[in-house]
């Protein structure tokens, strides 16, 4: 028997930000790009469970989150302090089982086969785990619990915030049915459009689906959306979590070409990322620089560092090397971002 846990935290950014300044607590909270009174550019990351009761959520344009409410409360990404609680996250969760998928900042996989006997049991974990993380992050967060990894991740989204949500084998088609398609990881808005159009809206209606149509639609992923709609996941955690590469992007607020501003955005940039990657113990060998106009045209440029350079003014005049040339077109500047790859672990 397999039994996989999923969780995920619940509002990550915001809710961190709720622990690190009680006032906030109970309040609209956004984490994000600064609204500047509704023209600031940039999206959403996360919104508190009480901003998005105005309709605020991730993704959205920063400047429509201010109109839904303008008295919410901005606060730009502070992603080292996000990176560093995930960290402690991980570190909790690998002493309930030594098979853990990291699958993002936020969220994890865990393997409880070997661990436990029954769901009774394996929901005892889950609340250990929880109250564990309360007590010790001063968090919550959804698990879902089931017989593989596909039904644990929907079963963590299906009662939010601090939900717990079991689905053994038994239950499971009956669990999937009424959800809407767009419950499937990887079913997006295109995918869900397409379905809709055909009159498929629920999860049940979407088993009615031949293979061969699935696969007329879709390719090679209608082949697993066939199996994926029956429940049907065999995949393994994916235990080995390597991070590639290390970057962070801005989009600026306003498309621009003053000098200071922009080498003072990217200085920011490399001390966020650089701080992240230290967290991990990580150093990365080549930087790339990516820079994108007004029109959108975007352009990357990468440079080795000198070897066993983790000298932070030499990384800074490294980037400014790259920017330069950016400087000499004439076009205002969009978005600017910084990634380290081939990373090494430092020392
Ligand atoms: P999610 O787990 O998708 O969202 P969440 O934790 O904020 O809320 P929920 O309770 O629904 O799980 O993402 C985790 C974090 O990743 C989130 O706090 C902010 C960040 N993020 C972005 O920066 N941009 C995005 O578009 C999304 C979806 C998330
Ligand atoms: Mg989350």
């Amino acid at each position: 028997m397999r039994l996989i846990l999923h969780l995920d935290m619940d509002a990550f950014f915001t809710s961190i930000e709720q622990r690190e300044h009680p006032y906030l607590k109970g309040k609209p909270v956004v984490v994000g790009a600064l609204p500047k009174g509704g023209r600031g550019r940039g999206v959403v990351s996360t919104a508190s469970y009480e901003a998005r009761k105005f309709g605020i959520h991730s993704g959205q344009p920063i400047s429509i989150a201010y109109r839904l409410n303008p008295k919410a409360i901005f606060l730009p990404v502070n992603f080292t302090l996000y990176m560093r609680t995930s960290q402690n996250l991980m570190e909790i969760l690998k002493t309930y089982s030594e098979k853990i998928e990291v699958a993002g900042l936020d969220e994890a996989y865990l393997d409880l086969s070997q661990k436990v006997t029954n769901y009774e049991e394996a929901r005892f974990e889950a609340l250990k785990i929880k109250s564990d993380i309360l007590k010790k992050e001063k968090l919550t967060c959804s698990i879902g619990l089931g017989p593989n990894k596909l039904i644990a991740k929907i079963a963590s989204d299906f009662k939010k915030p601090n939900g717990l949500t079991v689905v053994k084998p038994e239950k499971a088609e009956v669990f999937l049915s009424p959800l809407p398609v767009e419950k499937i990881p990887g079913v997006g808005p295109k995918s869900k459009e397409v379905l809709n159009k055909l009159g498929i809206m629920t999860i049940a209606d979407l088993r009615k689906l031949p293979e061969a149509s699935l696969q007329k639609y879709f390719g090679k992923w209608g082949l697993r959306l066939y199996e994926t709609c029956r429940g049907i996941d065999e995949s393994e955690l994916i235990e080995k979590w390597e991070i590639k590469s290390a970057g962070r992007e801005i989009t600026f607020e306003r498309d621009t070409r003053d000098h200071n501003l922009i080498f003072a955005t990217l200085n920011n940039l490399i001390e966020e990322t650089l701080a992240s990657l230290k967290t991990e113990n990580l150093r990365g060998q080549t930087l790339a620089l990516k820079v994108r106009y007004r029109d959108f045209e975007t352009h990357t440029k990468q440079k080795r560092l000198k070897e066993n350079s983790d000298d932070q003014t030499e990384i800074k005049k490294t980037a400014r090397e790259l920017m330069l040339p950016f400087l000499e077109d004439k076009r205002p500047i969009r978005l600017i971002g910084v990634r380290f790859s081939k990373l090494l672990p430092n020392g």
